[in-house]
């Protein structure tokens, strides 16, 4: 039934997209070259902690997302990027492995996960997993064993400074309460080396061995069938193991430091070569700290390392930062991200491959951060900035629930958080006596538990993500967000995404396209053009809750609107003329 149901809305999703197009894609597809799938692909990111509970037991769960694969297909999307469900006692969400090759107990078993691929490739959809390699966590084996002597075999498959030489050169953490990245360990008198928090331990990839093991657990996987990884902080790998003085050039830019270890690129080849040459599958590496200088190093295809990075540039924008992770109180401008992703497209101008993404597990949800939550235009603008996902150059990561528009719940309290990165901040100010509701207002804005709360399916207890207490809370606003509602509305931010995600199916100038960047100090509207092979589309998108204009060098009198987030057109028609966060698509 429920297939059924998922079926006839999809092909009316997709009869709707084609009546929108009017132009076959026939000609578009000869004569680009180097096609490929994971440049097609729409990637839909799935946080399985809160994606949907089979057992009652509050905990998102593999059973969980088995349950719902028919529904994922019926989003249009190619791709499903989990993170992580290995094996884990949860400090960081599973970002702190304790063993790489078993589920973990939460999400289920080994059968489950086979399932859930099987269920996913019958349907055509494809897996991504995490790759989490930068760290393990302390409870990982090799990290019992490193600790308990220092000739033990895998001492040094992790950074140990022994306290004889003094205390080591400061390296900052993100997660630990005193912001120090080195741990005394008082069972061999040494410190280890922790980059996140002191249960997540940094790998010692300057050991062979520790390569060794990565590649094979990598292939293990890859063996199973699934379609790639996403690797976490990989660009964090390498270190200079003598741990020098921070050097000055990165003084407030860490981050940087950490992203430029010194046999970075050349594992990275080692690991394309020994593992992922192997298979027809797609990787993706977290970006953070690296520059838009540095990106094509990763995924350049002649240095044969990875294909994709994101970009981590924008995710700064409209913060101050500091301790108390302060907002920039003239908000994010729209300038500034105009000129940031037109910069990243540029890097990917001749070769290499882009990213696209608004939002992700560290970051709050999308409409809250880039478009406007308020009830008047939470459907508007949610709507706007999908049509900015999937009308870009690069690959679009989609986060899960956006299509909903789900938004910041904006917890009040610090009994609400779950997050380590959240509590260890706010511990850390209590300490030093700062100011906690200061702090506690800001991540309102910008906390990982915003966007880690549970999807929202219908308007039965706890928006029908679990029958017992949800691990984190729902957000109150599930009664009229959710999917079950927005399914049966034609012009819901849910059915508007499969709209904008089949759209782009049809149309390969959406993927392939060169973009070009139009009206750039305007502070209101984003404007741009996509042209493939003689054909050319421009793209509206006003990020404003006002009427904006775009000044454009283009005529118009043969435009032609093939998609919009408004569904009635405006009285008065003038294409350039964009009402509140309005969304349009034009063939030129
Ligand atoms: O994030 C690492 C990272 O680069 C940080 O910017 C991270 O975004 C953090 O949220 C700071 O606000 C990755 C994962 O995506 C994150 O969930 C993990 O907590 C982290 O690595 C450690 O594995
Ligand atoms: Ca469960």
């Amino acid at each position: 039934m429920k297939v059924r149901k998922y079926f006839a809305l999809l092909t009316v999703a997709i009869l709707t997209a084609m009546a929108a197009c009017q132009s076959p894609t026939k000609k578009d597809d000869q004569s680009i070259p180097n096609r490929k799938w994971w440049k097609e692909a729409v990637v839909y990111q799935i946080y399985p902690r809160s994606f949907k509970d089979s057992n009652g037991d509050g905990v998102g769960d593999l059973k969980g997302i088995i349950s719902k694969l028919d529904y994922i297909k019926s989003l249009g999307v190619d791709v499903i990027w989990l993170n992580p469900i290995y094996a884990s006692p949860n400090h960081d969400n599973g970002y702190d492995i304790s063993d790489y090759r078993k589920i973990m107990k939460e999400f289920g078993t080994m059968a489950d996960f086979d399932s859930l691929l099987n269920g996913m490739h019958r349907r055509g959809l494809k897996l991504v997993l995490d790759l989490v390699v930068n760290h393990t966590s302390s409870d990982h084996e090799w990290f019992k064993q490193s600790r308990s002597s220092r000739t033990n075999p895998y001492r040094h498959f992790y950074h140990w400074w022994p306290a004889e030489k003094g205390k080591p050169a400061k390296r900052y953490s993100y997660f630990d309460v005193d912001n120090n990245a080195w741990k005394y360990d008082s069972t061999t008198n040494a410190y280890y080396l922790h980059y996140f928090a002191r249960s997540q331990p940094d790998l010692n990839w300057e050991n062979p061995e520790v390569r060794k093991k990565i590649y094979s657990m990598m292939r293990y996987w890859f063996d199973k069938g699934i379609d790639g990884f996403r690797m976490d902080v990989i660009p964090f790998i390498s270190k200079d193991t003598t741990f020098p003085p921070l050097p000055k050039k990165y003084h407030g830019n860490f981050l940087h430091y950490y992203a430029n270890g010194p046999h970075l690129h050349q594992y990275l080849h080692e690991m394309n070569q020994k593992v992922l040459s192997h298979y027809d599958i797609m990787t993706v590496a977290e970006g953070a700290g690296v520059t838009s200088d540095e990106a094509m190093n990763f995924v350049d295809p002649k240095r044969q390392e990875l294909n994709m990075l994101y970009n981590f540039e924008v995710m700064g924008l409209g913060l101050k930062g500091g301790e108390y992770r302060d907002l920039d109180s003239n908000g994010v401008s729209l300038v500034q991200f105009k000129k940031i992703y037109t910069k990243w497209d540029s890097v990917y101008g001749e070769r290499g491959w882009g990213t696209i993404f608004l939002g992700n597990h560290d970051m709050p949800r999308m409409v809250t951060r880039w478009g406007n939550d308020s009830p008047e235009y939470r459907e508007l603008s949610s709507k706007m900035l999908t049509t900015f996902l999937l009308t870009m150059h690069g690959t679009p990561y989609y986060y899960f629930g956006d299509e909903l528009g789900m938004d910041n719940i904006k917890f009040d309290s610090i009994s609400d958080y779950r997050d380590i990165e959240t509590l260890h901040i706010y511990e850390h100010i209590k300490e030093t006596g700062g100011d906690l509701q200061r702090f506690l207002n800001n991540e309102k804005m910008i906390a990982r538990d915003n966007g880690r709360t549970p999807f929202q399916w219908d308007t039965t207890a706890n928006a029908g993500f679990t029958s017992g207490t949800p691990w984190i809370k729902v957000n109150p606003n599930y009664k009229t967000v959710n999917e079950a509602v927005e399914e049966k509305d034609p012009n819901s931010t849910l059915n508007y995404f499969r709209k904008m995600v089949q759209f782009r199916k049809n149309n390969l100038i959406m993927v392939y396209g060169k973009y070009e960047l139009l009206d750039q100090d305007n502070p209101n509207v984003y404007a741009y053009t996509r042209e493939l092979n003689g054909r050319k589309m421009l793209i509206l998108l006003n990020f404003t809750d006002h009427q904006a204009d775009a000044h454009l060098p283009v005529n118009m009198k043969n435009a032609k609107q093939l998609i919009g987030n408004y569904s009635k057109t405006a009285e008065k028609e003038n294409p350039l003329s964009l009402r509140p966060y309005e969304a349009k698509v034009y063939q030129l």
